[in-house]
């Protein structure tokens, strides 16, 4: 971190006259306020997990995460207690005493942070008098077909009442910082500065809300960020209340910031407001002892994946799984915004261009993005199940042969191999190889999906024919579930699957950080990202030669989605011409960039809280930085 203490004496406004110009942290409240706090959606749950541990390290019982209360995950992933703070108690008493529900206890994960949930359902019948107020305060109206903004204001409506109590109990000492992720959280800063809490606010933006529209419609948005109308563009997409709202989040912080230098670029144009400074997202990294043990780790888990794909291609195994490579991409499931789209494409092309160099090598493509789905599909259950049965079968054969091996052999007798399994151990295992036959293709979903007909990721394998016929060098999975360890199906978390995997393949187009490649960086997994995400761009800036260090970063703003997919597939095709050797020894280079991303280096809060400090707030007025353009040339059509 780069500071441990915030003076507070330069700061006007609303907030306190602080009188120490150097406060140290002990004397400060830190609460950050997110939508995905113990409440798995996508990647904010991972800023906030992975970061626990160093912010409590630093901040000790002084930070608190606040969030909507979901049962079902404060169950499962919270242990209910007491809020280190009497003071802490009182403002969520207060809520209490007004028939609101608030739950408070300890995150069971790494650094064990305290928690505040608000239970929305208990505060919904205020909603239509606090969207009055809001009215009121900002002239901001929410229609009531949108829930989730209902429910963003019910959140940040109990955030700000919360604040209100605890500051008033507080009379100053310690002094309180809020810091609110995304437009869902926003709603609390707005309400907080209208009411004048005496508290620093923070906001970030991890993507914004129209960027994310734009970009998934296809349009051409990195060339038109400085031209687009953003009311009639919002308003078209019936998105215009939400806009506004992170819109004036953005405006109401003291200190603005954003998860990358091009969403900053983002955000100045459709948010009118430059980020104060840039907080590149980190991750929690554990080094093991041995360097080795993420290799051996790699090997457990691609063992396991070479059983479930054992099961899921019975029948058709006619390929060598000791040169089969595991690739796979994974996240939310915007099809274009995460690059699937490219990713089809370059994959038609690699398994082109295998066939037609006759390499041994095949490639099995797993994509794990969430959809809707009616559980899994009967093919792949009986597919894990032929697999079990032929397991089992192995072994009732192999427990006998060794019985009568060892009996001949207590006779001093070499038994006669021929006849050493009779007719009925024949008979056992004919039945289960004829159980192997199968009637169609390994299937391409491992589920039933509700919009088959229309889905994008089934209608473009469709399209390029890849069905996982036994002439493909490429084959295809589709997960649209979240991994879970406790599948029926696969039973591997997603860390596991990460590690067991050869490359994750995320070819974004709009992607302000993106963990994924990330990840893969921290177990020594080789990965492709673009220079459209915030990640790549990062790794351009700090490591010279990044596909030297297994970060291969696919060029989708200086050229033609054309051009991308052909550097794409070359990145694919070189990686499946690397020996294991050469793989090992690249997975080695790309553990070693693990440093860099590491919450302890990055040291965000601190650098929050010196901003706080210089330059953002003088005299009550933004200071903003001047953030430089994106040059982009390509335009996003397929
Ligand atoms: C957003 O989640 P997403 O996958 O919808 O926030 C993430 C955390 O900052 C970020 O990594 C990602 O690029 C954004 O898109």
């Amino acid at each position: 971190p780069l500071s441990r203490s915030l003076s507070m004496s330069s700061l006007s406004g609303v907030l306190p006259a602080w009188e120490d110009d150097e406060l140290p942290v002990e004397e400060l409240l830190l609460f950050e306020v997110a939508w995905e706090v113990a409440n798995k959606v996508g990647g904010i749950y991972t800023v906030i997990q992975t970061k626990a541990k160093v912010t409590v390290d630093e901040w000790g019982e002084n930070y608190y995460l606040m969030g909507p209360y979901c049962p079902h995950s404060f169950s499962s992933q919270v242990e209910r207690g007491e809020p280190p703070h009497a003071a802490v108690r009182k403002a969520m008493d207060a809520l209490i005493h007004s028939g609101c529900q608030v739950h408070c206890g300890r995150w069971l994960m790494e650094g064990s942070p305290s928690v505040i949930l608000f239970d929305l359902g208990s505060a919904a019948g205020n909603l239509d008098r606090w969207k009055g107020d809001l009215w009121e305060t900002c002239k901001i109206g929410l229609p009531p077909e949108d829930q989730e903004a209902g429910d963003a204001l019910l959140l940040g409506s109990l955030t700000a009442w919360f604040f209100k109590e605890l500051t008033d109990e507080l009379g100053g000492k310690p002094n309180v910082i809020g810091h609110f992720h995304e437009w869902q959280a926003g709603l609390g800063i707005i309400l907080s500065r209208a009411r004048k809490i005496p508290m620093a606010t923070i906001f970030t933006t991890h993507a914004t809300l129209l960027g994310r529209y734009l970009c998934a419609g296809n349009a051409d948005f990195y060339n038109n960020l400085d031209k687009f109308d953003v009311d009639k563009e919002a308003g078209e997409r019936q998105i215009y209340h939400r806009c506004c709202l992170e819109r004036s989040a953005a405006h109401c912080a003291h200190v603005f910031t954003a998860v990358s230098q091009i969403t900053a670029v983002e955000a100045r144009h459709l948010l009118h407001r430059t980020p104060d400074v840039v907080t590149p997202n980190g991750l929690n990294v554990k080094k093991f002892s041995a360097t080795h043990e993420f290799q051996n780790l790699h090997s457990t888990s691609k063992a396991r994946l070479q059983e479930f794909v054992r099961g899921h291609f019975y029948g058709h195994l006619d390929f060598n799984l000791e040169k089969t490579l595991f690739f796979f991409i994974a996240g939310r499931y915007e099809f274009s915004n995460k690059g699937a789209d490219i990713f089809i494409e370059s994959l038609s092309r690699l398994n082109y261009l295998l066939q037609l160099q006759r390499k041994d090598v095949t490639v099995v493509v797993f994509f794990i993005m969430p959809a809707k789905t009616n559980n899994f599909n009967v093919e792949s259950l009986k597919g894990q199940a032929v697999r079990k049965q032929l397991w089992d079968t192995a072994h009732t054969v192999k427990e006998k042969f060794g019985k009568r091996l060892y009996d001949a052999l207590l006779k001093g007798e070499i038994p006669d191999m021929a006849s050493i399994l009779d007719q009925d151990d024949l008979s056992i295992m004919k039945r289960a190889i004829y159980a192997t036959q199968r009637h169609g293709l390994p299937p391409v979903t491992t589920h039933n999906m509700l919009e088959d007909a229309t889905d994008p990721i089934l209608s473009n394998i469709r399209r390029i024919g890849l069905f996982n016929s036994r002439s493909d060098r490429v084959k295809i999975i589709f997960h649209p579930e979240f991994l879970s360890s406790t599948s029926p199906l696969l039973p591997m978390d997603y860390e596991d699957f990460v590690r067991g995997c050869n490359l994750g393949v995320f070819p974004s187009y709009y992607e302000p950080w993106g963990y994924t490649p990330g990840e893969c960086t921290v177990m020594g997994i080789p990965s492709v990202t673009t220079n459209l995400s915030g990640f790549g761009c990062f790794m351009e800036e700090h490591v010279s030669d990044p596909a030297a260090y297994g970060v291969y970063i696919v060029d989708r703003r200086c050229c033609s989605p054309e051009e991308s997919c052909h550097q794409l597939t070359h990145f694919m095709l070189s990686f499946c011409q690397q020996s294991v050797r050469q793989r090992v020894i690249q997975r080695n280079r790309t553990e070693r960039l693990s440093d860099l991303l590491d919450w302890k280096y990055l040291g965000r809060v601190g650098l929050l809280l010196h901003m706080i400090h210089t330059d953002v707030i003088e005299e009550g007025r933004h200071v903003n930085r001047q953030t430089d353009n994106v040059c982009v040339h390509n335009s996003h059509d397929t």
